[in-house]
């Protein structure tokens, strides 16, 4: 699937028209993860659809849902930009930032500098970068390019393989690691506790997906994680305020 993907995403790219630069102004992504309001930090997502899941929010509205998470207590935000795959859009993250005020991660599949620049010119305030998607040269240009621009980076990984490789590159301020597997979309929310000890202890460390009940974020603040990115079961929820504050 991933390579899929990423395939895709080169095709895109040749098309590509960067977007006005809406100049909307930077929030940090990382104070707001470092000095969370609960006890684990929240990034929710704001998700219309996955390849996995097919279609998660019938009549979608991405400004509804994002002011929702920020009444409930959300610390960021993450808003799917990736159309094929996702059904995300980037006006949906342009549109959030101009009616929320938490820093927002655009969440696509980035492989080329075109792709930051366009991260900046909508408003994101970070971006991802997908250890299993780029070569570790490539890699270390992006973020390196992404952080001139001042944009934050979640660095993601699924395995200890990945993070190896990333972590001879660079050494990131903030780790994802994602407890799906995007080349077979198995889900193991195990997956951070053999890696937890190869991170490096400046580097924030978030669990992503496949998180659903209360001992899930438990399970994982346990083994390390000062945040999670949690999408499908706060977006399947009636009310998101309500779904965060339970
Ligand atoms: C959210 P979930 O299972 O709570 O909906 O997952 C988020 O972690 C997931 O959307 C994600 C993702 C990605 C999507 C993590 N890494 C990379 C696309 C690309």
């Amino acid at each position: 699937m991933l390579n899929k993907i990423i395939e895709t995403k080169k095709e895109e790219i040749k098309n590509l028209v960067l977007p006005a630069d809406e100049k909307l102004p930077h929030r940090s992504f990382y104070q707001a993860l470092k000095y969370p309001k609960r006890e684990i930090g929240l990034i929710a997502e704001v998700k219309k659809a996955s390849p996995s899941k097919g279609l998660i929010k019938e009549n979608f509205q991405p400004v509804e849902i994002a002011l929702a998470y920020e009444k409930g207590g959300a610390d960021c935000l993450s808003v799917l930009t990736d159309n094929p795959f996702f059904q995300g859009k980037r006006e949906y993250l342009t549109s959030v930032k101009k009616s929320v005020n938490l820093p927002i991660l655009r969440k696509d599949f980035i492989i080329d500098h075109i792709q930051v620049d366009e991260a900046k010119r909508i408003g994101a305030d970070a971006i991802l970068l997908i250890g299993e998607a780029l070569d570790p040269s490539l890699l270390k240009e992006l973020n390196q390019y992404a952080t001139e621009l001042t944009l934050d980076v979640l660095v993601e990984v699924h395995d200890l393989q990945t993070l190896e490789q990333v972590l001879k590159v660079i050494t990131p301020k903030i780790l994802g690691v994602n407890n799906r597997n995007l080349k077979t979309f198995e889900v193991d929310i195990q997956q951070l506790e053999n890696m937890v000890s190869y991170i490096p202890k400046d580097t924030l460390l978030v669990s992503e997906s496949g998180l659903y009940t209360k001992d899930d974020l438990k399970q994982v603040q346990q083994y390390g994680a000062k945040a999670v990115l949690v999408g499908e079961s706060l977006m399947r929820k009636e009310d998101q305020t309500l779904a965060i504050q339970q």
